[in-house]
Formats: C-alpha cells, structure tokens, sequence
C-alpha cells in the first residue's frame, strides 16, 4: 500500500469541503442543489431508458459528486502557484478561452483531471481567469491595481511548504493531504472587509466591475459553484419558486434526446454587505450559484456546425424570454442530428469503442470499418461526455453575473503563450484528448480481433 494519499482522493475531499463551505457562505447555493437532487430524480424516474444509459456508461455514480467552480486572480504569479497547488489534485489545465472579446479583460483555463479513471471518479473543474491589466487604458490605474496586487500575498506558508513536500516527496500523507486541504480551502474563502478604502474600490469599479473583483479583496474568493443536472429546463423555470433569480436564457445548444456539449444558468449574483478600510459600508456583488447538463463531445467538425448553427439563432433573435430564445435555438438545430448513430457515422462527436460478446465468440468478424462492425453489433460506441466549457457561454454566464452597464470588446486578441507564461506550463488541448480516447478505444477493437 503507498504511504501517499492518492491525488483523486485528495481532489474528492476538496471539492467537498469546497461545496460545504460555499453552502455555509451562500445559503441559495444550498437550494440550489436541493433542487437539482430533486430534479435528478424526478429526471430518471421519467425516463428509464436514461437511467439505463448513464448506468452503462458509468457517468451516473459520479453525477451527484460532480461540480465545477470559478476564481479570478491577478498576477501571474498567483495562477503560477495555483497550477502546482492543482497538480496536488490531479487537475491540469485544459483549454484556453479569450474572453476579452466580450468586455470582460481575462482569459482563462480550466484545471480538471485528464485520465479517464480519475474523470469517473470526480471530474471536479476549476475555471480560472488570470486579470490582463495590460487591456486597461488608464496608465495610472493600470500600476494603482498592479501594486495593490503586488502587496498581497494569497497562499499561507503552511500552504506553500505543503505543495513543495508534494512536489519533492511525489506525494502527501494522510496527516499532510488533510493539512493541505484545510490551506487549500482558505484560499478560497470569502472576505467580508475589502482591503482599500472606498474610492479606491470605485476607481477601478468604474473601470470594469470584474476588476474591482479581483484587486480589492485578500484572495481570489471561490464566485461559483455549479452542479451537474439531468434536466436544465425544469431547474430554470423552477428556480422562483425556490427563492432564486435566474439569468434570463439557458446558455449552450437547445433541448435534444441526446445533448451535446453543455447548458448553463445560473441565478444571479447576490449584492453583499461588506466593509472597506477605515470601516467604510458598502457592498459588493460577486457570487452566484451556476447549473449545468453535458452531453456527448463535439469533433472539430460537429464544433463548427454547433458554432455555426448558434450564430445563425442569434441573428434572428435577441429575446430575453428564455421559452422563445429555446423555440428559436430548437428550430435552428433541427439541422444537428439528434441520434447517436447518425452523430457517429457524420463524425459529429466523440466515442468510446468497445467490443460486445457477440462479436468475441463469433468466428467471422473480419470487417475493418467501424460503421460496419458497429451495424453488425459487434462494436458498440459509447458516447464520450463533454468535460470542458464554451466560451460563448462563460461569456453569458460573466455577464449576466456582472451587473447591466457592459462594455465593448476589449482592443483584443487572444494571447495563449501569455497564460502559459503564467502557469509555466503548456495548457492542453481539449480536442486532443478526447480524439486520443477515442483511437486508443479503436486500437483496442482492432488488436482483440486482428489476434
Ligand atoms: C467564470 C464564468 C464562466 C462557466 O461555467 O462557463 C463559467 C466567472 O464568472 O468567473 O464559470
Ligand atoms: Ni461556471
């Protein structure tokens, strides 16, 4: 037995203490997940066939442990120490979103595990944005928010000494992985006193309110949690009457039988009471609670067509009535096939390919085309769940989530090497991955019949 706690352990018991502690400090985000759980199993008495599906595939154990958040940090420095305190976890960053080009002056990665034993186990996601400072005008601002950044220090020593034990030792113990997770968790804390005065807080308020986020308090508060639910639709229209405000439209594609990509809502971001320096009152607006429902993930080819076809529904519509955007988005997708076989045989999404019994004692198996030996039913495809984001939709989900006033597009461009930098390491391409998940599974196939 090792004498190290695994990391998929460790990542299973923050992202717990995580959600026990935002429901201490954000109660909606408590009903909010009643809610789900209701929902979820509302859901899968309904529909048994999905019940069945989500058992075969292994995905239903892991749906009520399963939970994305979001912090937004201000140096690189910061974002450089929390990919190594991630890697403690198991989680590295995948993909790269610009979001500067919908106003908001960040991009971001998402940190989560790769292997496919450690996504079955708890897939738990971090959405980071790193502050690019470098987007804002205002010279004199610009160095005010560099050097109030500068003066703070987010990871305790204990903290620290812990990620490079981790990283010399290969490993942490029982009475070290539970001290790390203790550290961990504070990081993420909420901070009721911001740590400048109030005119300062309004300054770089005024210049974007994500900034003010960022700069004025001691750490990059947790601004998020988001469960996994079954079915978006009735969390939506049911969040009322739980005493929550949702976001005017479910981001991502419409309603299918069989979902791709992601939805997201949220309810909306509370105002709080807090306290600036020299005991100054005010409040601040920041946190709220996000849902989700994945489905199957998207080739570059299926990418291109969900990416052209959501162009296509927001050029004729802009409603804020969340019932007719769907309408509008359910008809423009009717030209994205909703049936597992035609998504494979267009390559449209991802699979998993595994062998059925009848195809191991059967003597003449001898085709070489996947479509063929799926029609056979020798090979089934198992759909490969979508564990990344859309930047179109954290674009929606930033906004609804930052107050009216919006601004334009930042004078912008992405910058990848620029967060690389910063995290001092490469960002994995989520399209690699899933593309080597589904040739390994192939492999596999043509090495048991080609024995
Ligand atoms: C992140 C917003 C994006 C998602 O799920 O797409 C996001 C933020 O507000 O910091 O969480
Ligand atoms: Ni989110």
């Amino acid at each position: 037995m090792s004498l190290y706690v695994s990391s998929d352990e460790i990542r299973d018991h923050f992202s717990k203490a995580m959600s026990v502690m935002y429901q201490e400090e954000v109660p909606q985000y408590a009903a909010l997940l009643s809610l789900v759980e209701q929902v979820n199993q509302e859901t899968l008495d309904k529909n048994p066939a999905l019940a069945k599906r989500l058992t075969d595939s292994g995905e239903l154990d892991r749906i009520s442990v399963e939970r994305h958040g979001a912090i937004r940090v201000g140096t690189a420095a910061e974002i450089g120490v929390l990919r190594r305190l991630f890697a403690v976890m198991g989680m590295s960053p995948v993909g790269y979103y610009d979001l500067s080009v919908a106003g908001v002056p960040v991009h971001s990665t998402a940190f989560r595990p790769i292997d496919v034993q450690a996504l079955a186990r708890n897939p738990f996601r971090i959405f980071t944005s790193l502050l690019r400072l470098e987007l804002i005008e205002n010279e004199a601002l610009r160095e005010k928010a560099a050097a109030i950044l500068g003066a703070r220090q987010i990871f305790s020593e204990a903290l620290i000494e812990l990620i490079a034990l981790y990283e010399s030792q290969g490993g942490l113990n029982e009475q070290q992985a539970e001290r790390f997770i203790t550290e961990a968790i504070n990081v993420f804390r909420w901070h009721q006193e911001a740590t400048v005065d109030y005119a300062t807080y309004q300054s770089l308020h005024a210049e974007h309110r994500l900034v003010a986020d960022v700069v004025c308090f001691k750490g990059p508060h947790i601004n998020h949690l988001t469960p996994r639910t079954l079915n978006i639709d009735w969390v939506q229209e049911r969040m009322p009457q739980a005493g929550l405000n949702p976001k005017d439209l479910i981001e991502g594609p419409p309603y299918r039988v069989h979902p791709i990509l992601l939805r997201q809502t949220s309810f909306k971001a509370l105002d709080e009471a807090i306290t600036f320096a020299q005991s100054e009152a005010g409040s601040h607006s920041a946190r709220f609670g996000e849902i989700e429902q994945r489905g199957v993930a998207l080739t570059a080819k299926g990418r291109q067509l969900y990416d052209q076809l959501l162009v296509e529904a927001r050029a004729v519509t802009n409603t804020s009535d969340n019932k007719a955007y769907q309408a509008t988005l359910a008809d423009v997708f009717k030209a994205f096939p909703d049936d597992e076989l035609e998504l494979h045989r267009q390559r449209l999404a991802f699979f998993e390919y595994q062998l059925t019994s009848l195809a191991k004692s059967a003597a003449n198996v001898d085709s070489t085309d996947i479509d063929q030996l799926i029609e056979n039913g020798w090979v089934t495809a198992q759909a490969q769940t979508y564990e990344d984001f859309l930047p179109v939709s954290a674009a929606g989900i930033f906004q609804s989530n930052l107050g009216d006033n919006q601004r334009d597009a930042y004078q912008a461009n992405a910058n990848q090497s620029l967060l690389e930098e910063a995290l001092g390491v490469k960002i994995l391409d989520e399209m690699s991955l899933y593309a080597q998940r589904e040739s390994d599974s192939l492999k596999a196939v043509f090495d048991i019949l080609n024995r």
